[in-house]
């Protein structure tokens, strides 16, 4: 008999969702770095093991909406909330619950959802930390489990994928038992290339880019080329993402084209361009062609 478990993954910004999920997947379906609001989009991460799939859903982190972007994500999260069997909250190992835990656990509550509370990053800390961490959980809601764990190191990972095995409802499978995730290949090539500008560049430049894949086509050869259209705020922003001498550009290409070629076991031909689209994240007609 089939068993699929939909888990929704919640937390505030900068827990490690998006790790967690890459961690479970075993492949980079989702992009991560250490500035908040990286994830635009609910992402699926399937992993199916025997007669058991699990089926992830990592949500943008939940913050104040200011701009309609902020706005679809915060809907995104209320979505899919509905079709989850499960969630887990994930929290920082030396932190208290402050706000964004009350109102998740507050919205678990009026759900009746069964969640687990999921500690991260407990490689970072020494464990007497953890016990006042698990103490204050305890008493914020009745989580079926409290875990620490670390995304990044996988410590602990197995254990709460039991966890999750145990308590999936018999149901046929949603995703194919090899499928990873629902994001396209094409999707991918333009989120890494996003994903490096997160890490590389600063304050408010990040945030005012868009990725477009405008071609993504296999040769005869079996080199995949791909051509990406960045599109930012500002003309200044332009010139900080292109770098002197295009430095800026040439580095971050070179990371996101190693790291698709890694996803595709392919080599891959990658073009950029840089485009200056003022305002984007408040223009619906653009947010909906660039597929938010
Ligand atoms: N030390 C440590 N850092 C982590 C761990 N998991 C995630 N991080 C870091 O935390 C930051 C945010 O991670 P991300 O997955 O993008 O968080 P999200 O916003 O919740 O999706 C990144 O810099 C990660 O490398 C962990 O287990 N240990
Ligand atoms: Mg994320």
């Amino acid at each position: 008999m089939q068993k699929t478990g939909i888990i929704l993954i919640a937390g505030r910004p900068n827990t490690g969702k998006s790790t967690l999920l890459n961690r479970i997947v075993g492949s980079r379906v989702a992009i991560v770095s250490p500035k908040p609001q990286t994830t635009r989009s609910r992402i699926v991460g399937v992993t199916t093991r025997g007669e058991t799939q699990l089926v992830f859903l990592d949500t943008p982190g939940l913050h104040k909406a200011q701009s309609k972007l902020a706005d679809r994500m915060v809907k995104t999260i209320m979505d899919s909330a509905a079709s989850a069997d499960m969630a887990l909250l994930l929290c920082e190992p030396d932190k208290l619950p402050g706000p964004p835990e009350k109102i998740l656990a507050e919205r678990f509550r009026a759900a009746g959802m069964r969640a687990i509370c999921v500690i991260n990053k407990a490689d970072a800390v020494q464990k007497s930390v953890l016990l006042p961490t698990i103490a204050a959980y305890s008493a914020l809601y009745d989580f079926e489990e409290i875990i620490p764990i670390s995304a990044r190191t996988g410590d602990g990972v197995e254990e709460l994928i039991a966890m999750l095995e145990a308590r999936a409802p018999e149901a046929e499978h949603i995703y194919e038992d090899d499928d990873m995730t629902d994001q396209s290949e094409r999707t991918l090539a333009a989120e890494y290339l996003r994903e490096q500008f997160l890490r590389h560049l600063d304050r408010e430049v990040p945030h005012g880019i868009a990725v477009v894949t405008e071609r993504f086509e296999e040769r005869e050869d079996g080199v995949i080329e791909v051509d990406l259209t960045v599109y930012c705020e500002k003309r200044t922003h332009k010139g900080i993402i292109i770098g002197s001498h295009g430095e800026t550009l040439k580095a971050a290409g070179a990371n996101a084209r190693r790291n698709l070629e890694e996803l595709l076991g392919a080599q891959v031909y990658m073009q950029i361009w840089v485009r200056v689209k003022e305002d984007w994240r408040n223009n619906d007609y653009l947010l909906a062609s660039f597929g938010f």
